[in-house]
């Protein structure tokens, strides 16, 4: 049956990973497909760079600006906030909300930064209470993989160090026992055997969404 839409609200599907690990791509392949099976989507990325807070970043992410990493951090973490109440509402009403990163992007990014003394724990602080994720896809792609794909090396965090200290960070956060909506999928194969990886997942998320809860400490 896929009109889970017909007796509930929609699910929320995040799609994280390293820079590369190719999140947008596959977000673009699955929306479209649960559009093709009669399903109601919405497709949302963070950083959102077209709201005031999102022009912010986007300017400190392409090297036109220096913030404290505090400031950053929470800019980041503002920039989802202010779209929380319209995923919420979609949901409601029975749309499913595909996300290109979230939250664990927002923790790690910051957590990661060489000279930064910024903790997981401190830096997870902000997210919590934001809409819970049904289901966070976690690309899984080593590091050189995810450099030798296009584009690579233009914006802020796009070196060798931050990226594999990201990575680290990453399945530290997914080890956690409270995570257990965290999918690993690897990433490394092709876009069609990764789009196919991903969808039964995300069908199996949609026939069981449950009461949206927050994002807990
Ligand atoms: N950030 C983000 C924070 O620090 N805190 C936060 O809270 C948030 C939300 C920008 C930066 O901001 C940081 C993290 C980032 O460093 P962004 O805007 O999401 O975040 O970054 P983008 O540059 O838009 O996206 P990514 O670099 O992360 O790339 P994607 O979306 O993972 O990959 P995609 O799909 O664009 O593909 C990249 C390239 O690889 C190819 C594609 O064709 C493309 O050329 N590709 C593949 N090649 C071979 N095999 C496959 N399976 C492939 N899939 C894609
Ligand atoms: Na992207």
């Amino acid at each position: 049956d896929p009109t889970c839409e017909e007796d509930g609200r929609g699910a929320l599907v995040v799609v994280e990973g390293l820079d590369r690990a190719g999140k947008s791509s596959q977000c673009e392949i699955l929306a479209r497909r649960l559009q093709e099976m009669g399903h109601q989507v919405r497709y949302v990325r963070f950083p959102d760079r077209s709201t005031p807070i999102g022009k912010l970043i986007d300017n400190y992410l392409r090297g036109q600006s220096q913030l404290d990493d505090h400031s950053i951090h929470l800019l980041f973490s503002a920039n989802r906030w202010e779209a929380a109440r319209s995923i919420q509402e979609d949901i409601a009403n029975g749309v499913s909300v595909i996300v290109d990163r979230y939250s664990y992007s927002g923790a790690v990014y910051s957590a990661a930064k060489g000279n930064s003394n910024l903790s997981l724990q401190w830096a997870w602080q902000p997210e919590v209470g934001l809409p819970r994720p049904d289901l966070c896809l976690f690309l899984s792609i080593s590091t050189e993989e995810a450099a030798r794909r296009g584009g690579f090396g233009v914006e802020r965090y796009e070196n060798d160090t931050m990226q594999k200290r990201v990575r680290e960070l990453f399945l530290s956060l997914i080890e956690l026992p409270h995570n257990d909506e965290i999918c690993v999928i690897d990433a490394g194969k092709s876009v069609g055997e990764v789009a196919g990886d991903i969808l039964e997942p995300v069908l199996e998320c949609m026939k069981n969404v449950d009461a949206i809860g927050p994002l807990r400490k």
